[in-house]
């Protein structure tokens, strides 16, 4: 059987069993009990209303991703907020930093700074650009929290889903190959839900235990008008995704709670199919 098929076969719960990070293991088998593959991208700019949002929505979902630098007036009691209801809600956090430094420079962001991402944030991404370097940079900062036991992964950007992204062919096989070094760290892949085949190209290629979070989904749209493009979320799942990252799909949403229950209806039913 092909990585593929052999992917598109396994549960969740079966493809954690080879997992080397705790975060990228957790995931999965949270994935498996909640039944949800679903992630809020909670791109809110009011922090108050990220956290009702949050709150609302919370049962519904794997993992809540964030973009802390886009909150208005931002102070430290909205990630304190947002990880005490990851913790009753029983969701991940994702920062969506997306760091693209020299090692030593995102290991000072990742860890310092008005954030303070790793403190609070069980999920972080990368863009592979560098080189290894930003891989080895912010392992120095998560390796001694999972050392002592906390959930910390790094997702690498193997593609966007952008329009005219360069994160396609050579470029995606060359950021899978840099995950190799750091199986304890690096937890997956950020792939483009956006364009199923070239999902699938990824999902052929990468780990059976790692984990590809895939943007770019959106029940009946397919741009957003600045390079966002769109596919809809069974597309994702059968072309290999893990997880699904819903962003104005939900918060857009006349009713944020309805939409998030209909993307994980959706998710998980496409999920089970596959697994036939
Ligand atoms: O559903 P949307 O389009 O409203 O939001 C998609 C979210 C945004 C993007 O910053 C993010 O997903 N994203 C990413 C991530 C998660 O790394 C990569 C990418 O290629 N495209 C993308 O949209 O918060």
């Amino acid at each position: 059987m092909n990585k593929f098929d052999e992917r598109m076969s396994l549960s969740y719960t079966d493809r954690a069993g080879f997992s080397e990070n705790s975060c990228g293991r957790n995931l999965l088998e949270l994935m498996e009990q909640k039944k949800t593959n679903l992630t809020f991208g909670a791109d809110i700019s009011d922090g108050d209303e990220l956290l009702k949002l949050v709150k609302e929505t919370g049962e519904e979902l794997a993992v809540v991703k964030t973009h802390v630098d886009i909150i208005d007036s931002y102070s430290s009691r909205h990630t304190e907020e947002l990880a005490d209801l990851a913790k009753d809600l029983g969701f991940l956090i994702f920062e969506d930093r997306k760091f693209v430094d020299i090692g030593k420079t995102v290991k000072r962001q990742y860890e310092g700074g008005t954030f303070r991402i790793a403190d609070w944030a069980h999920i972080v991404n990368a863009h592979t650009v560098p080189g290894p370097g930003i891989i080895d940079g912010l392992y120095e900062v998560a390796r001694p929290m999972i050392e002592k036991g906390l959930d910390r992964g790094l997702l690498l950007l193997a593609q966007m889903t952008s329009k005219g992204t360069l994160a396609t062919g050579g470029y995606t096989v060359k950021s899978v190959a840099m995950a190799k070094e750091n199986p304890e760290f690096v937890m997956g892949y950020i792939g483009a839900g956006s364009v199923p085949p070239e999902l699938k190209k990824l999902a052929s290629i990468v780990e059976l235990y790692q984990v590809i979070m895939t943007p770019g989904i959106k029940i009946g749209a397919s741009y957003d008008g600045l390079g966002q493009q769109y596919a809809a979320p069974e597309e994702a799942i059968r072309a290999g995704s893990d997880n699904l990252i819903v962003g104005s799909g939900i918060y857009g949403a006349a009713s944020s709670v309805e939409a998030a229950k209909k993307y994980r209806k959706i998710g998980w039913e496409t999920y089970i199919e596959r697994l036939k």
